[in-house]
């Protein structure tokens, strides 16, 4: 019988095909004796990823591939990976040779002999450096992240924003239907969410530079970490996708404003004096064209950020999701509108009339088009 299987290492990837065949090469050199498998979850990378790692896997079936249609996201992905292994230990890595595989062993080392729940490596720790990763401004925004982010969760290591960890599968199993699984910080997400106290074993990390490919992270670093401090922080009040669909909604005010002001004052000539446009007729025209504007800067920007995880591409599926978005909010627009106009007539100011519009509007839009443009799967 052969040795049962001890460790997992989940390896979430997006576009990093060419960086596949050397680092199975790396853990398997780093992880002699000991009986792992290693999982890539990707993301339906248009670079072939998924086929790279299927390919490894006919000649050595130790390698896995987890292929994801139609979702994104480095922490759902660490998640699913950590989830579909028989291994009691888990280990995520980044798949772009920025983690050193020699640390492996020592990591389950610290697990396996009982004395300890979770082992990371730290970019922060005493004997750690980041010097080789060559990036002094990520290095810069990664320590300014990790002091907000004990700030806030009363997390006390050196680097609670790293991507290198290791954990008792079971105890991630137990609480994995708690973690948010949005943004990339999933080892603080873990740390925040798990109800048992973890005894943590830190493993000083020499950060190196990326291997092949480019980072997907650094456009989105800080957008991402902003929402995940907001999901731990006040998720569990205002759920974290609402707010994103609001924020965006109360940005569509401004343009929906803007987009008014505009097409009054500067085509058709009208007079805004004391709050107020001349012309009703000519009003309810230029504020259904605003509000159509602002629709789609809507529709833009959620397809963007709230829902980048289901993010809709090309020109097809974009033109196709619009409509549908056009369609779900077509009521809202109505609702929108038509309300407008009404306590227009009634001899609201305007500012209220478009107001009270655009609330109740905007709760018909987040309710349906969750659903029908980009709730696919
Ligand atoms: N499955 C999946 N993997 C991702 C995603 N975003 C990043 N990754 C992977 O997560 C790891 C870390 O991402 P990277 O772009 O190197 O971030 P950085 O090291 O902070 O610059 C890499 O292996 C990426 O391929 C994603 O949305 N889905
Ligand atoms: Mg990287």
């Amino acid at each position: 019988m052969t040795k049962p299987l001890q460790l997992a290492v989940v390896l979430p990837t997006l576009n990093e095909r060419k960086n596949l065949a050397a680092l199975v090469e790396r853990l398997d050199q780093a992880l002699t004796g000991i009986s792992w498998e290693a999982i890539f979850v990707d993301d339906n990378s248009p670079d072939g990823t998924a086929d790279e790692a299927r390919a490894l896997s006919l000649g050595d079936p130790r390698i896995r591939c987890l292929q994801r249609i139609g979702r994104r996201g480095l922490a759902s992905a660490a998640i699913e990976g950590m989830c579909s292994t028989a291994a009691p230990v888990v280990a995520v890595m980044d798949a772009d040779h920025q983690h050193d595989p020699n640390l492996l062993p020592g990591m389950l080392a610290a697990i396996e002999s009982g004395e300890y729940d979770l082992s990371y490596a730290s970019r922060f720790a005493d004997g750690a450096s980041t010097e080789a990763w060559g990036r002094p401004d990520r290095v810069k925004a990664s320590g300014l992240a990790n002091k907000l982010a004990r700030k806030v969760t009363g997390v006390t290591l050196t680097d609670p924003m790293s991507g290198y960890f290791m954990m008792r599968a079971e105890t991630l199993r137990k609480d994995a239907h708690r973690l948010s699984g949005v943004g990339f910080k999933i080892l603080l997400d873990i740390l925040a969410t798990v109800d048992a106290p973890l005894r943590i074993k830190e493993f000083p990390l020499n950060f190196a530079a990326r291997a092949e490919g480019e980072s997907k992270l650094d456009q989105t670093v800080v957008f991402e970490f902003l929402v995940g401090l907001y999901d731990k922080w006040l998720g569990r009040f205002i759920p974290t996708r609402f707010a994103l669909f609001g924020t965006v909604g109360a940005l569509g005010v401004v343009v929906q404003f803007g987009a008014l002001w505009l097409i009054l004052n500067l085509l058709l000539g009208e007079r805004f004096i004391y709050g107020h446009w001349s012309n009703n007729t000519t009003f309810n025209i230029a504020n259904t064209l605003a509000a159509v504007i602002a629709m789609t800067f809507n529709f833009v920007l959620n397809n963007e950020l709230t829902y980048s995880d289901k993010r809709l591409r090309g020109f097809a599926p974009l033109l196709r999701g619009w409509a549908k978005f056009a369609m779900t909010c077509s009521l809202g627009l109505l609702t929108n509108v038509g309300s407008a106009a009404a306590l227009k007539a009634m001899g609201f100011h305007d500012v209220i009339a478009v107001l009270v519009g655009i609330v109740l509007g905007s709760v018909w839009n987040f309710a349906l088009s969750s659903k029908f443009v980009w709730g696919r799967y």
